[in-house]
């Protein structure tokens, strides 16, 4: 019998990923002003607990031990973001030396352990000055600030770093952040938005994409890798047969208009435009252009799928409602279907002739306790880790274009309205003590990557 069926080629890598507000803590220290995640977490009611990311999981003092965490998992790609608020601490204008020192010091010592940096410029944390000056994402001057911002990043980071995200999951910033609203649910700025001005707040958040993989190229110090971390709608077939095959493509396709269609196609589908009807948004000839800006890679967090079977009347699709016992993990909205590591990579191939595709988060939340020898035995973790790098395997096995796979997260950490409740790593973090211990999802990743395969 072979030990390891289920092989990854020597060129696929792993890595981790985390985000600026959910890891750095430090909100407060070395100059760095002010997000709308600041502000949103004092807001009562608005984050479970109200808790905040004042402190996190302090990966800005910490960083060192964890990149030992990282060099013991033997991760070669480490995905963190930059808080546009502690390198900018307005948005715009003066640089805040100390903010972009952090940076470095990540930087260089990722490097020194021999683990790629892959930063992503924005997940989420938006200066507050801009929230507060141009109402943020509702302005077209706030992708402007972006591309300067993206430029000073080039400026400063790629003579290092080679790899960058430029936004991470537009749904999450725009859609969640503006027209949302609901406590427990929404996420900062938290506002109600109705479709017309919501459609416009997804417009500059992919208008803002499209500037800053310009920017950074324009401003790069060697040539670049840059790809964004979208979260679309990960349409599959219910079953694995052409009819619903040739659906979930399709439904991929138009049910993701609003993003990720645009930004592959450099133009919204007709069936976006249609559907929104006298509420579409605003846009001319020129920013579609930049919108549909070439990638060198596209990057996709992997959570839950959308069900998708063929219908006979048009579309010639539609979505399978989750049943009430579909099983999920400690989310409302992560029910399982691991399938998609495999269809999303290829979707991509069929419809857009993508050539690089990353999984740039996958993971879910557990109910994780201690037993009474410490240890934390996260068997429903593990088992939803490993149903989603056996659809990856597949994919590579099969040729479809998927060089590599992030877990998310590398520590628990901040999740955003869910607070300090709900945790996501694969190290698990006390959160009176800050002491992090890996979990048996950690010991399993950690054999996937010894031997590259699914263990
Ligand atoms: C990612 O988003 C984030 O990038 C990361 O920061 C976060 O910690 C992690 O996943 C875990 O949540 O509220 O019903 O409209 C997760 C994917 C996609 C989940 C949008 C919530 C909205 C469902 N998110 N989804 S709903």
């Amino acid at each position: 019998m072979n030990e390891t069926p289920f092989p990854f080629p020597e060129h696929f890598k792993f890595g981790c990923a985390t985000a600026s507000y959910q890891v750095e803590g430090a909100a407060n220290e070395d100059g760095r002003g002010p997000s709308i995640w600041d502000t949103f977490c004092r807001q009562p009611g608005r984050v479970l607990s109200d808790h905040t990311g004042d402190v996190a999981v302090d990966q800005y003092h910490r960083y060192a031990e964890d990149i030992e965490r990282m060099r013991w998992l033997g991760i070669s790609m480490y995905r963190f973001s930059i808080s546009w608020s502690r390198v900018l601490p307005t948005g715009r204008g003066s640089v805040n030396e100390a903010g972009l020192d952090y940076y470095d010091r990540l930087v260089d010592a990722l490097l020194a352990a021999g683990i790629e940096p892959w930063a992503t410029l924005f997940h989420w944390d938006l200066p507050q000055a801009l929230e507060d000056d141009f109402g943020g994402w509702e302005s077209a001057e706030t992708p402007r600030y972006f591309a300067e911002y993206a430029g000073l990043i080039a400026r400063r980071l790629s003579d290092r770093v080679t790899n960058f995200l430029t936004v991470n999951e537009l749904f999450c910033f725009t859609d969640k952040g503006y027209a949302e609203g609901r406590a427990f649910d929404a996420f900062a700025p938290g506002k109600g938005l109705a479709a017309a001005g919501r459609n416009q707040v997804r417009h500059h958040g992919l208008l803002a994409h499209g500037l800053a993989v310009r920017a950074l190229r324009e401003h790069a110090r060697q040539p670049l890798r840059i790809g964004i971390a979208e979260n679309p709608d990960h349409c599959c077939p219910i079953m694995e047969t052409p009819p619903h095959i040739d659906a979930a493509r399709k439904a991929y396709r138009e049910r993701n208009g609003r993003f990720l269609t645009a930004i592959m196609e450099g133009a919204y589908p007709e069936s976006y435009l249609e559907a929104e009807g006298a509420d579409a948004p605003k846009f001319n000839d020129e920013e579609m252009k930049i919108i549909g800006s070439s990638l060198d890679f596209v990057g996709l967090n992997m959570y839950a799928p959308v069900l998708i079977r063929a219908t006979v009347s048009a579309p010639g699709y539609s979505v399978v409602p989750f049943s009430e016992s579909h099983p999920r993990l400690t989310m409302p909205w992560l029910h399982f279907g691991p399938q998609i590591s495999y269809w999303a990579p290829r979707f991509m191939k069929e419809l857009w002739g993508v050539e690089s595709v990353y999984i740039t988060e996958n993971g879910c939340a557990a109910l994780d306790r201690p037993n009474l020898d410490g240890e934390i035995l996260d068997t429903d973790r593990l088992t939803y880790l490993r149903a989603h790098l056996q659809s990856a395997q597949r994919a590579v096995a099969e040729g479809w274009p998927l060089h590599g796979y992030f877990a998310w997260s590398l520590l628990d950490n901040f999740e955003w309205a869910h607070g300090y409740e709900r945790r996501f790593g694969l190290f698990y973090v006390n959160y009176t003590t800050l002491e992090r211990t890996p979990k048996l999802s950690a010991e399993y990743y950690k054999e996937v990557i010894a031997r590259r395969a699914v263990v």
